[in-house]
């Protein structure tokens, strides 16, 4: 297989030139291929088969242990004027940048074999989908590209019919962590990455281009690229909403696009749409449509069990693949909270000895076909992607962030989400639990100035008059003894009707300074173990809180200096006043 696109035949020839591999592939997508790739992973140990009678064509890939998430300080935004990257970004010049990883990438894949990846992220057909190529020297992110994208002959195809194809080069280098970048140039819709195997830094349709390049590209396009999962809750009428709901990384994402419902809620269901990834487009009729770009999810594990999220424990036993779990003396992968086995090897593929820390690496994760979900919604594949309700806001909180708050309008409900602070996780290197501002849940993902993104984000309400609704959550509050207040998991269901019932002006609520919070009973605890305090103290708010959040928030907007639209500057200072009224 080669292309008859000569831009892309020109590419991959003076990307070989520049990077000595011993041999080309272009892959073709077929499952052929991946058992192929996965035998030879097999073969040079990169990958082992687990227990085959439970774990079904699974496999566990251990990485090098410096290289196990994303590293934000080493990514970058490499625009010509610094201040369109914004403060948000590192930046460097294009021109430095290139210099910089194209001398690593000098030889970089002697001895190896280069494949090319052609993928389409969205449903092949899609008006809104957005093609890209990655080249990469390693076996294991091709696996992992064919069950996270549509990638092969189809892809390739639909690239040549276009012309146009964002360009991603990645090897994995020697690992070295001082030669470890992952740079975009949203300029020139490419990316380049070396030094790094891990997901983030290495799958390039997912973050790197779904999220950095899309989001300029969405920019210049009038739509979004959004870090939101997209779920469909089916009422036991019939009638399904679509909500799309941003959560910093390791925050929930997954479980809440496939939760279950629980069974004080009878005849409701769950469908799953996507668990990381919206992009949002006005469709012709001027409402909010959402595809997902993705075709599979790249989970979190640790925790996964089937009280937390059984559709995602229940598809990882077939056709996954492992990233730096542990395992069991029987070989079945394990990980902290898994609620059944012991380990017997460590994430290191060391014995496993409590006191060199857990089983499982906190941030590792599972890769797997998203059509694997017993909750997988076969609209996933509709080229129109699907009509968007309510859109909401998260971040884990253990103070200060209700339940759940209804903003008033758009222009409200951006502040919402540009607003949202969370606490740091382990799925990027950092000091893990330390509160950071993360705008929309996409301060590692905002492909240019975030003063600039509200911007774009508050343009929509000029464009039409079909807006949804928009909501903050925080399922992660905790009381004094550190036990989480609200159950969480299935029980969210419960805070996704109470936000339905608003969209369809079935159900009142409070008017607060911060917004709308549900009334006393609005949010439906039948059957659960909380109490009316704790009810209480999960739907009102404390005023002199959220003065000090209002207020760190102005200053956090300092930072973007003329770039933040007059509108935000102007809802933070109605919030502050309607704040300083209130006793
Ligand atoms: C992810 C992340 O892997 O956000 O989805 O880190
Ligand atoms: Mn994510």
């Amino acid at each position: 297989m080669t292309t008859s696109l000569s831009t892309l035949k020109e590419w991959v020839d003076e990307v070989a030139s520049r990077t000595l591999p011993e041999e080309i592939h272009w892959c073709d997508g077929s499952d052929d291929e991946y058992q192929q790739l996965i035998d030879a992973m097999v073969a040079d140990g990169t990958m082992s088969p687990l227990d085959q009678d439970e774990y079904r064509n699974c496999y566990l890939h251990l990485s090098d242990p410096s290289d196990v998430a994303r590293v934000e300080h080493l990514t970058f935004v490499c625009t010509e004027r610094p201040e369109d990257a914004g403060p948000n970004n590192n930046w460097m010049s294009p021109a430095e940048a290139h210099a910089k990883v194209d001398a690593l990438f000098e030889g970089a894949m002697k001895g190896r074999t280069m494949y090319v990846i052609p993928y389409c992220m969205g449903p092949i057909d899609s008006p809104y989908a957005r093609c890209g190529v990655e080249i990469t020297d390693s076996a294991y992110v091709v696996a992992n590209m064919k069950l996270m994208t549509r990638m092969g002959a189809r892809a390739l195809a639909r690239i040549e019919r276009e012309g146009s194809f964002v360009k991603g080069l990645h090897s994995t280098g020697d690992l070295d962590p001082e030669k470890r970048f992952i740079m975009h140039f949203p300029e020139e819709l490419s990316i380049k990455s070396i030094g790094s195997g891990y997901g983030g830094n290495a799958l390039l349709g997912k973050k790197c281009h779904a999220l950095r390049i899309a989001s300029y590209q969405a920019r210049t396009e009038g739509w979004l690229a959004e870090h939101m999962l997209i779920v469909g809750v089916e009422n036991p009428r019939g009638e399904t909403h679509y909500i799309a709901c941003a959560l910093p990384s390791a925050c929930g994402k997954t479980n809440l696009a496939m939760l279950i419902p629980p069974e004080s809620l009878p005849g409701w269901k769950i469908w799953t749409l996507g668990d990381d990834i919206a992009w949002l487009h006005l469709g012709e009729d001027g409402s909010f449509r959402a595809i997902n770009p993705e075709s599979g999810y790249f989970g979190v594990v640790p925790g996964t069990n089937e009280k937390t999220n059984k559709n995602a424990f229940d598809m990882i036993r077939r056709d996954a693949i492992f990233t730096n779990v542990g395992r069991t003396a029987d070989n079945k992968p394990w990980w902290e909270g898994k609620g059944v086995g012991e380990p017997a090897y460590d994430w290191r593929g060391n014995e496993y000895d409590p006191e060199s820390g857990p089983a499982a690496h906190p941030n590792s994760r599972f890769t797997v076909a998203a059509t694997n979900n017993p909750s997988y919604s076969e609209l996933a594949e509709a080229p129109e992607g699907v009509p968007i309700s309510a859109i909401v806001f998260g971040g884990r909180r253990s103070t200060v962030t209700p339940l759940v708050y209804e903003a008033r309008d758009w222009r409200h409900g951006v502040l919402i989400g540009a607003s949202i602070g969370s606490k740091l996780t382990a799925a990027a290197v950092g000091e893990v639990g330390k509160i950071r501002r993360d705008p929309m849940a996409m301060k590692p993902f905002c492909g240019y100035n975030f003063g600039d993104y509200w911007a774009h984000w508050l343009s929509f309400e000029n464009r039409t008059d079909k807006l949804p609704k928009i909501f903050g959550v925080n399922w992660f509050r905790q009381d004094e003894d550190g036990n989480f207040i609200w159950p969480g998991f299935g029980e969210n269901l419960r805070v996704l009707r109470w936000i339905i019932d608003r969209v369809e002006g079935r159900i009142g609520a409070k008017d607060t300074p911060i917004g709308y919070l549900p009334d006393e009973g609005g949010i439906d605890t039948t059957g659960l173990d909380i109490s009316d305090d704790a009810m209480h103290e999960l739907t009102s708010i404390d005023v002199a809180h959220w003065r000090t959040e209002n207020k760190h928030f102005a200053d956090y907007l300092q930072k973007f200096g003329e770039h933040v639209p007059e509108e935000l500057r102007h809802q933070q200072q109605m919030m502050a006043e309607q704040l300083a009224k209130a006793s």
